[in-house]
C-alpha cells in the first residue's frame, strides 16, 4: 500500500506501475539504512565497487554510450513550437507522449521501481518545489539521496501543503533505463538503452512533468537537477516572476569582516565548483559555499534578490580537481562519495587526469581495463563525476539552507574564451549586464555528448537549460532588473581562460581568482579602481591586487586590454547570434548592441547602413 495519503501521488504511482510493469515497487524513505542497503544491492549487481581507501564510497562505470547529457535527445514540448524557441528541440506534446508511452510500456520488467519524493530547496520554504521521481535505477535512488532533500519527510510536507479539499502540486518525474529484463535474463552493471536514438529527455512545461528514457547518467536521470531545477523551473520562474539560473552561490568575507553573497553563471565544466569553494590566496579573505550549480532567486520582502540552492549535493566534474585547484572539493569527497567513470588505483582509491601531476602505477581506466599511459587515451572519462552531499563541504556557508535565501550583491558571468574577453569587466548598467549575459560564449566541454572545444554562444550559461524561448528569457531578465530597481545586484563578466599567442593561459586562476573578487568588492564599496571603456568598467592600471604574483608587464596589460579587433569580430558574431532570437529579441538588447558598436566606432564607416 502506498505510504502516503496524498491521492495524487498514489494515483500516479499506480498508473506508472501498470504502465512500466516492474517486479517490485519500493517507496524511498530517505533513511541511512535504506541508502546502505541500496548501495549493497548495487555492489551485488556489479554496478558499484567499494573503495578501500575512502569510507562508504564507491566507484561505478557507465556504459560507454552513457557518459554525459544528450542535448540532441533533449526536448521541450511546449504547446506551441515557437514557445520552445531556437535553442531547444521541440516536439508536439501529445505525439511525444504517444511515443513515450510505447517506450515506457513494460520498460521496468524484471526490475524494482523506486518512488523518490524529493524537495528542491529547503524543506518547508515557500521558494522550494516538490517532485516525485519514479525510476528503475538504484543508482538514481542513491544519487538523489545525495543531491536532494529526499524521503518520507518530503511526502509529509506534500500532504501538509494541500489546501483543504485540494491536493498540493508536485512535479511528476518519470525515469526508466529502458532496459527491461526478460525472465531469467542476467543484468549488466550499467543498464541503459545504448542506441542514442533511444534516449529521450523530455519536458512538458505546461503540465509540468518530465519523462526521461534510456540513460542512467546524472544530468539525464537525476531529474531534480537540470530537468526540474532549470528547464521546468525556468518556465515557472518566468510565469511567477522569479529566476532559475545555472549559477553557483558563494559568500565572500573581507578582512574587515563584511560579507557579501555572489552568484556566478558559467557553462558546465568551466569551474563553477572550483569558484564556489575557492581557497583565497590573499590573506584575510574567506569564501564559503552555498551552492555550485543552480540558484533560484526571488525578490525578497526586503527588496533584495534572494537566492537559494535548490540542491543538497555536488555532482562535480572530477578531472582537473586537485589539492591545488580545489582543496575543499578534495576534502568533501574523502568519504560517502559515489564516483562515476573515474580511474582506480591498486590500493582501492580513485584517480583522474589533473589530480596529481604523474599518474600512479597500475591504474584501471574508466572502462575497467588496465590503463596504458602511452595509449593517448585518458584514464578517467573527461566528464567523470563525484556525487556527495553538500554537508561534506568544509567551507559550507552557515546560511546555505536558509529558507529565506541569501541576499545577492553581485552576479558574475563567464565562459572559456581564449581571446577578446578581458579578465574582468563590470557592466555599465543592468541592461548592459543582461547584454553581457546574453552574449556569453564558451568552448564546449565534455559535459555534453558533442564535439568539445568549439566556441558556442551559451547565453547566461543556460543554452542547454532554458525551458522556453530564449528571447523571452532575455526579456524576463530585463523585467527582473526593473522589479529590483536600485537593489539590483551589480553585474560582472570574467574570463579565467584567456590565452597568449603561444596558447598559455594568462591568468593562474583557482585560488588567485580571489584577486578579481576583491576588485569587485572595491567597486561595490565605491572605491576608485575602475575606468570606463567602450566595453564596460575595467580595472584601472595597478588597481587589481597582483601582489606576489609573477606576471609580466605584457600579461598584466593583456589581461585588462580592450582588444579592438577582437571586439569588432565579436560584435559581428553577436549580431548573428541575436538574429536567431528575432522577432522576440528585446529592443533594449538590440539597443545595447547598437550602443556598443557606436562606442567601438563601428557605425562610423558604415554611414546609412542599419547595424
Ligand atoms: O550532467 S549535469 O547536467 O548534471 C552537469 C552539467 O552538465 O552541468
Ligand atoms: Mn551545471
Amino acid at each position: 500500500m502506498a505510504p502516503t495519503i496524498h491521492a495524487g501521488v498514489s494515483r500516479w504511482v499506480d498508473e506508472i506501475t501498470a504502465l512500466c510493469a516492474p517486479s517490485r515497487v519500493h517507496w524511498c524513505d530517505g533513511s541511512e539504512g535504506e541508502y546502505r542497503s541500496l548501495c549493497d544491492r548495487l555492489v551485488a549487481a556489479g554496478t558499484f565497487t567499494p573503495l578501500a581507501a575512502r569510507p562508504r564510497s564507491y566507484v561505478c562505470r557507465t556504459h560507454p554510450s552513457d557518459t554525459a547529457r544528450v542535448e540532441d535527445r533533449t526536448f521541450i514540448c511546449s504547446l506551441k513550437k515557437e514557445d520552445a524557441g531556437p535553442t531547444n528541440h521541440w516536439a508536439e506534446p501529445l505525439a511525444m507522449k504517444q511515443t513515450l508511452l510505447a517506450k515506457f510500456r513494460g520498460s521496468m520488467a524484471g526490475r524494482t521501481m523506486y518512488v523518490i519524493p524529493f524537495c528542491m530547496g529547503p524543506l518547508g520554504s515557500p521558494l522550494s518545489r516538490i517532485g516525485v521521481e519514479i525510476t528503475d535505477s538504484a543508482y538514481v535512488a542513491v544519487s538523489m539521496r545525495a543531491m536532494t532533500r529526499m524521503g518520507a519527510g518530503v511526502l509529509r510536507q506534500l500532504e501538509k501543503q494541500g489546501k483543504p479539499g485540494a491536493e498540493s502540486a508536485f512535479v511528476p518525474c518519470l525515469h526508466s533505463l529502458g532496459a527491461p529484463l526478460a525472465p531469467g535474463q542476467l543484468d549488466v552493471p550499467w543498464p541503459c538503452a545504448p542506441d542514442p536514438a533511444d534516449k529521450y529527455i523530455v519536458h512538458f512545461p505546461d503540465d509540468p512533468s518530465i519523462w526521461s528514457f534510456g540513460s542512467g547518467y546524472g544530468g539525464n536521470a537525476l531529474l531534480g537537477k537540470k530537468c526540474l531545477a532549470l528547464r521546468i523551473a525556468s518556465t515557472l520562474a518566468r510565469r511567477e516572476g522569479w529566476m532559475a539560473e545555472h549559477m553557483l552561490i558563494l559568500s565572500l568575507t573581507s578582512p574587515a569582516g563584511a560579507t557579501r553573497y555572489i552568484t556566478a553563471a558559467f557553462p558546465s565544466a568551466c569551474g563553477k565548483t572550483n569558484l564556489a569553494m575557492l581557497t583565497p590566496s590573499l590573506p584575510g579573505w574567506t569564501v564559503r559555499c552555498v551552492g555550485d550549480d543552480i540558484a533560484w532567486m526571488h525578490v525578497g520582502p526586503d527588496g533584495m534578490l534572494r537566492a537559494v540552492n535548490p540542491e543538497a549535493g555536488f555532482f562535480g566534474v572530477a578531472p582537473g580537481t586537485s589539492e591545488h585547484s580545489n582543496p575543499n572539493a578534495m576534502a568533501s569527497i574523502r568519504s560517502d562519495t559515489i564516483f562515476t567513470n573515474v580511474a582506480t588505483t591498486p590500493d582501492g582509491d580513485v584517480w583522474w587526469e589533473g589530480m596529481t601531476e604523474a599518474p600512479p602505477a597500475g591504474l584501471v581506466d574508466w572502462h575497467g581495463k588496465p590503463w596504458d599511459p602511452g595509449s593517448g587515451e585518458p584514464a578517467a572519462q573527461p566528464n567523470a563525476r563525484f556525487t556527495v552531499p553538500i554537508a561534506h563541504c568544509p567551507v559550507l556557508d552557515p546560511h546555505w539552507d536558509d529558507p529565506e535565501g541569501v541576499p545577492i550583491s553581485a552576479i558574475v558571468f563567464g565562459g572559456r574564451r581564449p581571446g577578446t574577453i578581458p579578465l574582468v569587466n563590470e557592466a555599465l548598467s543592468w541592461e548592459h549586464g543582461v547584454f553581457l549575459g546574453s552574449t556569453i560564449a564558451s568552448e564546449t566541454t565534455a559535459a555534453s555528448t558533442q564535439q568539445t572545444g568549439v566556441l558556442r554562444r551559451d547565453p547566461f550559461a543556460m543554452f542547454p537549460f532554458c525551458g522556453y524561448h530564449m528571447g523571452d528569457y532575455f526579456a524576463h531578465w530585463l523585467a527582473m532588473g526593473r522589479a529590483l530597481g536600485a537593489n539590483a545586484p551589480r553585474v560582472f563578466c570574467v574570463n579565467w581562460f584567456r590565452k597568449d599567442a603561444a596558447g598559455h593561459y594568462l591568468w593562474p586562476g583557482y585560488g588567485e581568482n580571489i584577486r578579481v573578487l576583491k576588485w569587485m568588492c572595491e567597486r561595490m564599496d565605491g572605491e576608485d579602481v575602475a575606468e570606463r571603456t567602450d566595453i564596460g568598467w575595467l580595472p584601472k592600471a595597478g588597481s587589481l591586487d597582483l601582489s606576489g604574483l609573477e606576471l609580466s608587464e605584457t600579461t598584466k596589460n593583456d589581461l585588462r586590454a580592450v582588444d579592438k579587433d577582437g571586439w569588432r569580430r565579436e560584435v559581428h558574431a553577436v549580431s548573428d547570434h541575436y538574429a536567431k532570437f528575432e522577432p522576440r529579441l528585446p529592443a533594449a538588447l538590440a539597443g545595447e548592441l547598437r550602443a556598443l558598436k557606436q562606442r567601438l566606432g563601428i557605425l562610423s564607416h558604415r554611414i546609412g547602413v542599419q547595424p
